[in-house]
C-alpha cells in the first residue's frame, strides 16, 4: 500500500493534536486579522481562548453561501491582492457568483489534498489521466490537473466538449484514468458505442474519478458493467477550494484530510451534531486556507461521517456518499424529494437507460411530478408490448420510494438533454 504523505497514517491521538493546533492558530489569526470573523465571533460571544478542545469548534458561528455572496467579490479575503495567485468562481443558483481567491499556499494545500486522494485511489506515475471537467472559473478542471501533475501522472487537459475527440484521445494516448462528472462519462460511453468503439476492449481505461454531482451505487455498478471502469467518488465545492477528497481503492467512504480540514455532521434544523454514521449536513472548516478563510461552512450536502480507521490504513475520517442536498430537494405536496432517490430507484431496473428528467408542475393547487425516463435501446426491440408493464413497474417503485404520487413517461433513447458538466435533472415549472 503506498501513501502520498506519511501524515495519512498518523496515529489518531497525534492527528487530533495536530488538528487542534491548526484550529487554534486559525481562530487566533481570524480573530486578530479578519473583520468579518472577528465580528461574527464577537456576536457569538466567543474569543480564541474559548477554543481549547476540538469539540470547542461548535462554539464558533456557522456560515453559509449567503455570507460569501454578500462578501462579493473579496470582502472576506484575508490575503492582499498581491498575495492572491488565482481566482475561481461558482455561479450558484441566483446568478451572482461567489469568488474564491487562492494564495500560493492555498494552491499547494489544495493540490496536496487531491494528490493524496488520487494516490489512494491507485493513480501513479505510470498513468495517463484525462481531465474532462471544465477548465476555467469552475474549479474542477484545474483542481484535478494540479493534483494529477503533482503525483506525476501524464495529464491530458481535455476539458469538456467535443466528445468524439475526447474518445480519440482516450484511445490514442492510452489514457488509463478519466475524470468527469458521472453523467458525462456515461455520455462518453454512449458516443463511443456509436463510433463502434468498445471502451473495455479498445482502450486502456481502468479508473474513473467521478463527482461534482449526485450519483449512486447503482450508477457505479452500471459504469463498471458497461465501460469496465472502476469508479471512484470525488467530492468538493468551489468555496472549499474545488474537488478535494475522494475514495481510496477500498471504495468505502471519501477520506477527508484532517490536518487540512475539520468536518462536522450537524442536524440541519437544530444545528446539533449527529452521531457518527447518522445522516446530517456536512459542515466544513478549512484549517489552512489563507485568501478566503472558511470556518464552519454549511455545505448543504447531506452525508454521514465514519471515524474508524479504513482498511487501507489511513487514519483520517471518511464521509459517505452525498445523499442529497438540504436545499435542492424538491418539496412536492409537503414531501421532500431528492433527485438522488429517483435515480436510485430507477437504476435498479435493468431496462432503464442512463438519463431521466424530473418535471415538477402545478395543476390547480396540486403539485405534480412527471419522471421522464429513457429506456435502453435493447428494451424496445420486438418487445414493444412490454412498455406499459415497464411504465407501471417504474411508477409503483417511484411512488413507494418517494411517498408521493408520480407519473412516468417513457421517452425515446437519446431524446433527453445530455450534459458535458453537471447534469440538470429537475425542471420546475411551478409559478410561485
Ligand atoms: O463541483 C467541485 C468538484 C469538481 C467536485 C470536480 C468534484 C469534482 P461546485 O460547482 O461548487 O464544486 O459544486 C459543489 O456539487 O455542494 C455538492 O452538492 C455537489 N457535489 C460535488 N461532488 C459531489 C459528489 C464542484 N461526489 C456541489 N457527489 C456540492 C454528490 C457532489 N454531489
Amino acid at each position: 500500500m503506498s501513501y502520498w504523505n506519511p501524515v495519512e497514517v498518523m496515529p489518531l491521538p497525534e492527528l487530533k493534536a495536530l488538528q487542534l493546533k491548526q484550529l487554534k492558530m486559525l481562530v487566533y489569526k481570524l480573530y486578530t486579522f479578519s473583520p468579518f470573523y472577528r465580528q461574527k465571533m464577537k456576536d457569538a460571544g466567543v474569543t480564541p481562548e474559548d477554543v481549547q478542545e476540538l469539540e470547542d469548534v461548535r462554539k464558533l458561528p456557522l456560515m453559509n453561501k449567503k455570507d460569501l455572496r454578500d462578501g462579493y467579490p473579496d470582502k472576506l479575503f484575508l490575503a492582499s491582492p498581491r498575495e492572491v495567485v488565482r481566482y475561481h468562481a461558482s455561479s450558484g443558483t441566483t446568478g451572482k457568483p461567489t469568488i474564491v481567491g487562492y494564495t500560493q499556499n492555498d494552491i499547494e494545500a489544495w493540490s496536496e489534498s487531491v494528490a493524496r486522494g488520487l494516490v489512494s485511489a491507485g493513480v501513479g506515475t505510470d498513468d495517463v489521466l484525462q481531465v474532462c471537467y471544465t477548465y476555467g472559473l469552475f474549479s474542477g478542471g484545474l483542481g484535478l490537473h494540479y493534483g494529477a501533475e503533482k503525483v506525476g501522472a501524464a495529464v491530458v487537459p481535455a476539458s469538456t466538449g467535443n466528445t468524439e475527440r475526447q474518445i480519440d484521445l482516450v484511445r490514442d494516448l492510452n489514457v488509463t484514468v478519466i475524470t468527469a462528472t458521472p453523467s458525462y462519462l456515461l455520455h462518453i460511453g454512449e458516443v463511443a458505442e456509436k463510433m463502434g468503439l468498445d471502451l473495455k476492449k479498445d482502450t486502456k481505461l481502468r479508473l474513473g474519478i467521478l463527482g461534482a454531482e449526485p450519483w449512486s451505487e447503482r450508477m457505479r455498478d452500471r459504469i463498471y458493467e458497461r465501460l469496465g471502469i472502476k469508479a471512484i467518488d470525488i467530492y468538493g465545492t468551489s468555496e472549499l477550494s474545488g474537488p478535494l477528497w475522494c475514495e481510496c481503492s477500498e471504495q468505502n467512504g471519501i477520506h477527508v484530510w484532517a490536518d487540512i480540514t475539520l468536518v462536522e455532521i450537524l442536524d440541519p434544523i437544530t444545528g446539533e451534531p449527529v452521531p457518527p454514521g447518522e445522516k446530517g449536513e456536512l459542515v466544513v472548516t478549512m484549517l489552512l486556507k489563507e485568501a478566503l478563510p472558511i470556518v464552519r461552512y454549511r455545505t448543504g450536502d447531506i452525508t454521514t461521517v465514519h471515524e474508524e480507521v479504513c482498511a487501507c490504513g489511513r487514519t483520517h475520517p471518511r464521509i459517505g456518499r452525498i445523499q442529497g442536498r438540504v436545499d435542492d430537494m424538491i418539496i412536492v405536496r409537503g414531501i421532500n424529494v431528492f433527485p438522488s432517490q429517483v435515480e436510485h430507484s430507477l437504476m435498479q431496473h435493468p431496462e432503464v437507460g442512463n438519463e431521466f428528467q424530473i418535471v415538477v408542475d402545478r395543476k390547480g393547487a396540486l403539485d405534480t411530478i412527471l419522471v421522464k425516463v429513457e429506456l435502453r435501446p435493447e428494451a424496445f426491440g420486438d418487445r414493444l408490448f412490454e412498455l406499459d408493464a415497464i411504465k407501471d413497474r417504474l411508477t409503483h417503485k417511484l411512488r413507494d420510494a418517494l411517498n408521493v404520487g408520480v407519473n412516468v413517461e417513457i421517452v425515446e433513447p437519446g431524446s433527453l438533454p445530455r450534459f458535458e458538466g453537471k447534469a440538470k435533472r429537475v425542471v420546475d415549472k411551478r409559478v410561485y
